[in-house]
This record gives structure tokens, sequence and C-alpha cells, in this order.
């Protein structure tokens, strides 16, 4: 590679940052579709970049309405014994009715382990569960 070359690869990379970091407020790095089939996340586990903004598309295939939420134990401990009856108002929780997709928007703000779960009654308990990387 000549010099001049390195140069200009250089100066597109700075550019590409800058439109990284000026991409407006919700703007996905990357879409991730998700299929509830069974009562099972498909895929399940995810290894995403730590700052990476994923937009997740679920689609419930199941004829019962599930839940699709991101979180640490902590925060699955409290939807599990928890008693809100729907999600949507925060990024990374969904509801999804029997048969209809939906989407949220969710920031892997830190290095860590995650995991995503639905907390209807017994859902977690079956397996309907997934980790999440963030790396
Ligand atoms: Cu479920």
């Amino acid at each position: 590679m000549t010099l001049r070359a390195a140069a200009a690869g250089v100066a597109l990379s700075a550019l590409a940052l800058a439109a990284a970091a000026c991409a407006p407020a919700g703007a996905a790095d990357r879409t991730v579709e998700v299929t509830i089939r069974h009562s099972r996340f498909v895929p399940a586990d995810f290894t995403f970049t730590e700052g990476s903004t994923v937009r997740f598309v679920v689609r419930n295939t199941d004829p019962i309405d599930h839940e699709f939420l991101i979180g640490d134990q902590a925060a699955q401990d409290a939807h599990e014994y928890g008693t809100e009856p729907s999600h949507g108002a925060r990024p990374g929780e969904i509801s999804i009715s029997a048969g209809t997709s939906s989407e949220t928007t969710f920031t892997f703000g830190q290095v860590g382990t995650l995991l995503v779960g639905c907390h209807l009654p017994g859902h977690w308990d079956y397996g309907m569960r997934g980790s999440i990387e963030v790396r």
C-alpha cells in the first residue's frame, strides 16, 4: 500500500467514526431477527460489541403471547416475580402478542453477560431464555 493510499484509508476511517458518533439517537448499528417458536427464542444466544446499538425484530409464531426482556439476573428476577402486565416502555423490553412481530432497540453499554427471557407464567422455567455476551 502506498503512503497516499494509507492516508486515504485513515481519513475514511475517521469519517466513518464521525458518522457513527453523529448517528441520531435510537439509530441501530445492526438489526437482529429473532423468531419465537414453541416457547423458545431462535437464536437464543447472542454476542455483541460493547457500545453497539442493536435493533431486535422479534416474530412470535406461537398461538400464545410472549415477552422479550433484556436484562441482568436481577432484572430477570424482578420480571419473574413482578406484576407488569405488558412491556414496551423501556428499551430492550417488549411484549409480543400471539402471531405478531414487535421490535425494540437496545444499546449494550458495558462488557458483561446479560440475559433475555420471557416471564409469562412458567415460560422462564420452561426454558424461554437466552444469553447475551457483550465484549
Ligand atoms: Cu413466553
